[in-house]
């Protein structure tokens, strides 16, 4: 078993001002309410789990300037600086880094975190209905939530003005080793750039047509070719169906079932590669109490299954061995 043995490190990340809506900051708080230490600890009671708790920040006078068209910048900037120290030292202690989000703004902290800690040598899964891939030149809302993986990219960062405040951070990832999985809302300009640069994506309808098995296995082997690379998974919880994770801001209907959303991380817990995981943009203030609660349980349901949990379907065998009546 790959997973024996494993340590993690859990630290929340109520960042809500990458997107309009209130409630998203509160996510980390209801995922843990909802039990999440003692259902990793079933997987496995000789885990090793420590709760880093949340990250604070407060906003540095160096990124005090504003930057047009990214809404509350100096909050993004500020709050990713605190993330990546964290997801580095998490990471150096030896510890699978389990950030809970938050909105997916946060997702330049962590991998940044990341990239710092296995010294650019990860690959990143950003399974997501949505690219996050704008420039503020070409983000429609001006929400940063929408922005990160367009900061991380390398060859993006001719696209960006000067950034006041941003210099630990450093797009250090190239786009040969990100995948995206899950695409179904993807604005004009991140399709072009999409398109241009040749970025590895399953869109919903290449998982139609391949299988969810079938598109991780190839997008495993385009982002990590070698299976040398610590692994990256950015779990947007809108990649999954609006109808099994209602309580999020930009739910989109047609995507992923929660069983591919498990079979995804099974198979990249079976790696035994992964180095962290994002779960972000739970937002318990939409919906009603029964939509809260599907959608923290598919979250936790996404977390356990990248630790290791193994559903515990195969039981033909025992039937076939009972006596036919
Ligand atoms: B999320 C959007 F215009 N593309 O840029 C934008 F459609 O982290 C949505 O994936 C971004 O939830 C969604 O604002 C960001 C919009
Ligand atoms: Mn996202
Ligand atoms: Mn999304
Ligand atoms: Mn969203």
């Amino acid at each position: 078993l790959h997973n024996d043995g494993l340590k993690v490190g859990i630290l929340g990340i109520p960042f809500d001002k990458g997107q309009p809506r209130i409630g998203v900051g509160n996510g980390p708080r209801f995922i843990r309410d909802a039990g999440l230490i003692k259902r990793i600890q079933s997987i496995d009671k000789n885990m090793d789990i420590k709760d880093y708790g949340d990250v604070s920040y407060t906003v540095s006078k160096d990124v005090s300037e504003e930057v047009e068209n990214m809404r509350e910048y100096e909050h993004m900037a500020s709050c990713c600086r605190e993330v990546s120290k964290n997801v580095a030292k998490i990471i150096n202690d030896g510890r699978i880094c389990l950030s809970l989000g938050g909105d997916h703004s946060i997702g330049l902290g962590t991998v940044d975190g990341h990239i710092q800690a296995k010294s650019d040598n990860i690959a990143v899964l950003w399974i997501d209905a949505h690219a996050d891939l704008n420039t503020n030149k070409t983000s429609a809302t001006g929400n940063v939530h929408g922005m990160p993986m367009a900061l991380l990219a390398k060859e993006l960062s001719d696209y960006w003005p000067y950034l006041p405040g941003m210099d630990w951070q450093k797009p250090m990832i190239s786009l040969r080793n990100i995948a995206y999985v899950g695409l179904r809302d993807v604005d004009v300009y991140e399709r072009l750039v999409i398109d241009k640069l040749g970025i590895t994506a399953f869109g919903i309808e290449d998982i139609e047509k391949y299988g969810i098995h079938s598109v991780i296995n190839m997008a495993l082997e385009k982002v990590d070719p070698y299976q040398n690379r610590s692994i990256h998974v950015s779990y947007d919880i809108d990649s999954l169906d609006a109808l099994e994770a209602p309580s999020t801001g930009t739910a989109v209907r047609g995507g992923l079932t929660l069983r591919e959303g498990i079979h995804l991380m099974e198979m990249v817990a079976n790696t035994g590669r992964l180095g962290a995981i994002d779960l972000v943009e739970v937002n318990p203030s939409i919906g009603s109490a029964s939509d809260v609660r599907n959608t923290v349980d598919a979250a936790i349901h996404i977390i356990m299954a990248s630790l290791g949990h193994k559903r515990q379907g195969l039981r033909i065998k025992k039937i076939q061995e009972m006596p036919l009546q």
